[in-house]
């Protein structure tokens, strides 16, 4: 990775994708991280002198101002957002505000204060695609965003490229599939699904009761890919100028089962995890992958597969020596 020496704002920088990229980006670079700790946590962050915290809502446009005229901006993530779809059921108001609003203030701070950015990256989702049938999803595929999050999602990206092509901001959005590892929270129902399964696997471990529910038969499918991975295509994706004004699938290209995963834990942990069956959850996807074929075309060569990435956040979770 050659990104060194850089100043970068990570908007949601405690969270799960956002924290992985700080402590990873502030080995060479100054990061400068805006975060109101909804769902992120300090904790997930490691101690450097090189990452600044700044416990704001990513709506607080008046602290922001202060921050883009304090400093210049070499990259932009913006990772904040409310990542739950079922509180974007129940809040659309609030949701947009912060899954949306936030994009274009950016976008015309950006426009005001940091003429010379080299890259802001939009953390968009695989939610934009919905629930039609075609797969591998690509990103030339039909788009059908079917709750408040994805068209948010999707109309953040549709600004970033508007942006890019009328006031020259130059602008990248990642559709991420299911992500997985080290610091994702699984405080809610609706968490990603390993951190559920890992949540229950440390509980079991503990002594404790831990049953896993499974909506549906389990033989769902989704596109896992690990998080050191996602740091590496966004990183990636940063520093090439093809990738100004593209969005891309950051998957895989492979789909796995709910149960295969399950398998794969008990194989290698050698524990067995209970499950209990309950109805299909309402709006659920069943089978999801993408072609990553756009990715690869960057040089994206994935470092793990499904099984090396989850026998890594097993071990970094636990503290054991799993193969
Ligand atoms: C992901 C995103 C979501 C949205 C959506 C768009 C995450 C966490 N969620 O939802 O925000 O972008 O993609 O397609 O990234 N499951 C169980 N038991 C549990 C929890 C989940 O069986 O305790 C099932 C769930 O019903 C689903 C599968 O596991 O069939 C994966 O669930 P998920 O929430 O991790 O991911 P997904 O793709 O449904």
């Amino acid at each position: 990775m050659l990104m060194k020496n850089q100043t970068i704002l990570i908007t949601g920088g405690a969270g799960f994708i956002g924290s992985n990229l700080a402590n990873y980006l502030s080995k060479n670079n100054k990061v400068i991280i805006v975060d109101d700790l909804s769902m992120g946590r300090l904790s997930n962050l490691v101690e450097e002198d090189n990452i600044d915290v700044h416990i704001h809502s990513i709506t607080d446009y008046i602290f922001l101002d202060t921050i883009f005229k304090q400093y210049k901006f070499d990259y932009i993530f913006h990772m904040a957002a409310v990542a739950s779809v079922a509180d974007s059921i129940k809040r659309p108001l609030q949701t947009h505000e912060i899954n949306s609003n936030s994009v274009i203030h950016i976008l015309e701070l950006i426009k005001k204060y940091q003429p010379e950015l080299k890259r802001i990256i939009f953390a968009s989702s695989a939610a934009v695609y919905g629930n039609l049938p075609d797969l591998p999803k690509r990103e030339t595929s039909d788009i059908l965003p079917a709750t408040p999050y994805a068209i948010d999602k999707f109309s953040s990206e549709s600004y970033l490229l508007n942006y890019g092509n009328s006031c020259g901001v130059k602008a990248s959005a990642a559709r991420f599939f299911n992500v997985f590892g080290e610091n994702q929270n699984p405080s809610s129902p609706y968490s990603g699904v390993l951190s559920i399964l890992m949540d229950k696997l440390k509980k079991q471990l503990s002594g404790r009761q831990a049953v896993f529910t499974c909506f549906g038969d389990g033989n769902q499918t989704r596109d896992f890919i690990y998080i050191r991975d996602v740091i590496n295509a966004l990183v990636l994706i940063a520093e090439n100028e093809k990738s100004i004004g593209e969005f891309y699938n950051i998957g895989y290209g492979k789909p796995t089962s709910l149960l295969e995963i399950i398998e794969l834990m008990e194989e290698v942990t050698n524990q067995k995890i209970e499950l209990k069956y309950q109805e299909e959850r309402m709006g659920d996807i069943k089978y999801s992958y993408c072609d990553n074929q756009k990715l690869k075309s960057l040089g994206f060569l994935p470092m793990y597969t499904v099984r090396d990435g989850l026998v890594n956040y097993i071990n970094s979770e636990l503290g054991t020596n799993y193969e």
